[in-house]
């Protein structure tokens, strides 16, 4: 096919390879809707096999949306959901005096807040902290169902449980930072509000509270991790786009063939920087990157206010930071300030 198209526009064979273009095609083939590969029955429902042809969609990945497989854990994941969201927003709009106005304009600002500190970790009634319960208890049933889901799903499909592990790292910070950790300083008050503006503030609160989270080595790890992914993220995406003229995204041609593109990628990198990640490490990278930002953050809140008061006087402890010069007096932590 490639060489009846190369003679009859007089070029080189080289030529068309090298003009091949993977997202410009001016013809759009349509085939029979991809309904998956078939599997034996597993789970109690029925997998679906509604599709249908989105073009937009086709623009930015695959055009064919669906079949869907939603399932029990999935149908409950979202009831769950739907509950904690509820649960927050009516909440919200109470706070209003039920003003559908005022409850779209102040939005941003409004929070369903955690129970306050004289309840500990007792149950407190629904308009005192009771409300904020409920909403996280639902929230995290959600979330867990929806990871058990994703779990399933890939064993469904005989894939490895990659994507379930990497959302348990990042369910991992959440329940540290609204349950183990409030657990482990004996209140929920220690907990995070749930609304836009009022978690952010609570985010500088707690910062201000342990004396500045920036002096904490695992909020550092997590940063270096959060910057890593993104630098990976980009050079991976750069290297594949650049190559894909040598079709780099066609996998598996790349393990036999020379000069093609998954080898100018590699070689481009030991040109720049000596050294360059295979086609299959560099995922191993970006997984690892991704999944460490959560890992080591949630290791960093666990110890704040049960192993360390304050990250600024830890710092200078142990020859992190330098003290403040002279001109200032005496620097007390604020914990044990009367
Ligand atoms: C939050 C947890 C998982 C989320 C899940 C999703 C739903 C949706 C929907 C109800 C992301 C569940 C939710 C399904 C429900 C509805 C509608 C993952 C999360 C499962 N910081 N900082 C980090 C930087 C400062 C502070 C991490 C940078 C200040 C606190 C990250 C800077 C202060 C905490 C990071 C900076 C401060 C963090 C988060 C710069 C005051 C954390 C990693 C340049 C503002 C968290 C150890 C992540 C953490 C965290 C970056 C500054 C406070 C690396 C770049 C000094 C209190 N900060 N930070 O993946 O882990 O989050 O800290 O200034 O708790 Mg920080």
């Amino acid at each position: 096919m490639v060489e009846l198209v190369a003679v009859a526009a007089d070029l080189e064979l080289g030529d068309v390879m090298a003009a091949y273009q993977n997202i410009f095609n001016r013809v759009r083939v349509h085939g029979e809707p991809d309904l998956g590969v078939p599997l034996p029955r597993g789970g109690y429902w029925k997998r679906g096999n509604k599709t249908f042809i989105q073009r937009l969609f086709g623009i930015f990945g695959e055009a064919q949306v669906g079949p869907g497989y939603l399932g029990t854990t999935g149908f409950l994941s979202l009831v769950f959901g739907f509950a904690a969201i509820e649960i927050i927003g009516l909440n919200m709009w109470a706070s209003v005096g039920w003003d559908p106005v005022q409850f779209v304009r102040m939005l941003p600002w409004l929070a369903l807040e955690p129970p306050g500190p004289e309840w500990g970790l007792r149950i407190p009634p629904l308009n005192e902290g009771g409300w904020w319960l409920l909403a996280g208890f639902f929230l995290t049933l959600s979330i867990l169902l929806w990871w058990y889901r994703m779990y399933r799903r890939a064993v469904q499909l005989g894939m490895g449980t990659h994507v379930a592990w990497a959302f348990a790292a990042a369910i991992w910070l959440y329940l540290v930072l609204g349950f183990i950790r409030p657990v482990m300083m004996g209140s929920w008050s220690e907990a995070v509000p749930f609304g836009i503006f009022p978690h952010l503030d609570w985010t500088t609160a707690f910062s201000l509270r342990y004396g500045n989270l920036f002096y904490n080595p695992f909020h550092m790890l997590s940063i270096t991790f959060l910057y890593g992914s993104t630098l990976l993220f980009a050079m991976h995406g750069a290297s594949i786009l650049a190559t894909g003229r040598y079709g780099s995204h066609r996998e598996i041609e790349q393990i036999v063939d020379r000069g093609t593109g998954a080898e100018r990628g590699a070689l481009f990198w030991r040109w720049t920087m000596g050294f360059n990640a295979t086609f299959e490490s560099i995922h191993r990278w970006a997984w690892w990157f991704a999944v460490l930002t959560p890992l080591t953050g949630g290791i960093g809140i666990l110890l704040t206010g049960t192993v360390v008061d304050n990250w600024y006087l830890w710092g200078m402890e142990h020859g992190l930071v330098p003290p403040y010069p002279e001109v200032y007096p005496d620097l007390t932590d604020p914990a044990v300030a009367p």
